[in-house]
């Protein structure tokens, strides 16, 4: 079988490129990647490099350079996007970006993909989509939850799914689809809370946590799932979801922002050998405009029909990723990207208490 992972070098693709590489060792593998400030060839080490394996660096908008690379490929898995909500809330110049590269881009891959004859096309997507949960609905998101999204990212998301969904209903095209809520684990572009936070307080520096209008800090909350438990899902949807069919994926493990640096402080603590604090370790900053409150996905469909549910407990996923991002080689990844990962909000961080 011949794959096309797009996105394969952020961080998503590239833990799933090297998971499906192990899992199905005599597979070809075309990586899609545009190395945008998110794509780090370094996370493919020693897999780029094996005869099965093919990187090109490419834009997914470019229409006859995807005719020409999804030729003899029998599935697309589609990870390939811009994925930082502050990001999206900035610049028109960035903002565009989202529209462009997840809209237009999954639009142009669809078609790519058809045309050259791929047989199954996987669109990996979020559970931002459904906007968000109040902090004690008792209901979660599910598959056929109303969309709802709220920032310029989610909104791109949420077009992408539609554009799947339109394309597999016209052309009778085969495809799935799944709804992840927040990904943890190796190789995650420090823009993001947890891989950022660990870099700045490895540099000495103090945790921003976002702290909202009523002046609570870090009140918002997340459902968290390892990245190996990702694409361990992503595979089994692959393999045995039904064709059409949207699957929610999740971490049962739903956590708020401050609880989540606290237990952060703790694990650092011990690797530096000194006590970090909330008080000695953390800034409480200006908050994310319309911070969604709450994500929480319902897992009882992938559970019921694929028999899926997440490995890893929090505790223990966290505790080996914090341990990666001390470790040599996390340092060492980190220190590589420091000239390329640009962090929007950096110097621009208003602090509140
Ligand atoms: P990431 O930002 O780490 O990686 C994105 C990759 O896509 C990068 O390598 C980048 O170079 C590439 N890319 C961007 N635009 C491109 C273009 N136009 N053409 C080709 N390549 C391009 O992202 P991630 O966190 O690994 O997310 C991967 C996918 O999973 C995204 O579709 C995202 O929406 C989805 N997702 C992410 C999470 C999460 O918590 N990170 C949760 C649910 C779903
Ligand atoms: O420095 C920070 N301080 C802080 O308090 C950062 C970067 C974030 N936060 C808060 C905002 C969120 O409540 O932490 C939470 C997590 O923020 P992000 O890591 O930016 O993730 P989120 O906005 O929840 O979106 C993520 O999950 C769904 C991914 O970035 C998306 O790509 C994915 O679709």
């Amino acid at each position: 079988m011949r794959i096309a992972v797009t996105g394969g070098a952020g961080f998503i693709g590239s833990n799933f490129v090297r998971y499906w590489m192990d899992t199905n060792p005599t597979d070809e593998v075309v990586v899609i990647d545009a190395l945008t400030y998110a794509g780090h060839l370094s996370n493919l080490a020693g897999y780029r490099e094996r005869p099965n394996c093919q990187f090109v660096q490419a834009d997914i908008c470019d229409y006859p350079a995807m005719l020409k690379l999804l030729a003899g490929v029998n599935l697309v898995v589609h990870f390939a996007a811009e994925t930082h909500v502050d990001r999206s809330l900035g610049e028109f110049e960035m903002e565009r970006q989202f529209y462009r590269s997840n809209i237009e881009g999954t639009a142009s891959l669809l078609r790519a993909s058809r045309e050259a004859g791929v047989g199954h096309f996987h669109h990996v997507s979020t559970d931002e989509v459904f906007g968000d949960l109040a902090f004690d609905d008792p209901q979660k998101f599910h598959e056929t939850y109303p969309y709802n999204p709220s920032s310029p990212y989610a909104v791109s998301k949420a077009a992408s799914d539609h554009v799947v969904r339109a394309f597999a209903h016209t052309h009778k095209y085969p495809i799935t689809i799944t709804n992840c809520t927040n990904n943890y684990g190796p190789f995650q572009t420090p823009e993001k809370l947890i891989p950022r936070s660990i870099a700045l307080l490895l540099a000495g520096q103090k945790v921003k946590l976002y702290t909202d209008a009523e002046g609570i800090p870090g009140r918002n909350i997340r459902d968290w799932l390892h990245v190996q438990d990702h694409c361990e899902a992503i595979a089994l949807v692959i393999q045995k979801g039904r064709i059409g069919e949207t699957y929610g994926i999740g971490g049962e493990a739903e956590l708020s922002n401050y609880h989540l640096v606290e237990t952060m402080l703790d694990i650092m603590s011990e690797y530096l050998d000194r006590s970090l604090t909330i008080e000695n370790s953390v800034e409480f900053v200006a908050d994310r405009p319309g911070h969604d409150r709450r994500y929480a996905m319902d897992l009882s469909k992938i559970k019921r029909e694929l028999g899926w549910q997440p490995r890893y407990s929090f505790q223990q996923g966290f505790l080996e990723t914090v341990q990666w991002y001390t470790s040599p080689e996390g340092q060492a990844w980190l220190a590589s990207l420091n000239d390329r990962t640009s962090d929007v909000r950096a110097n621009q961080e208003q602090v509140v208490a």
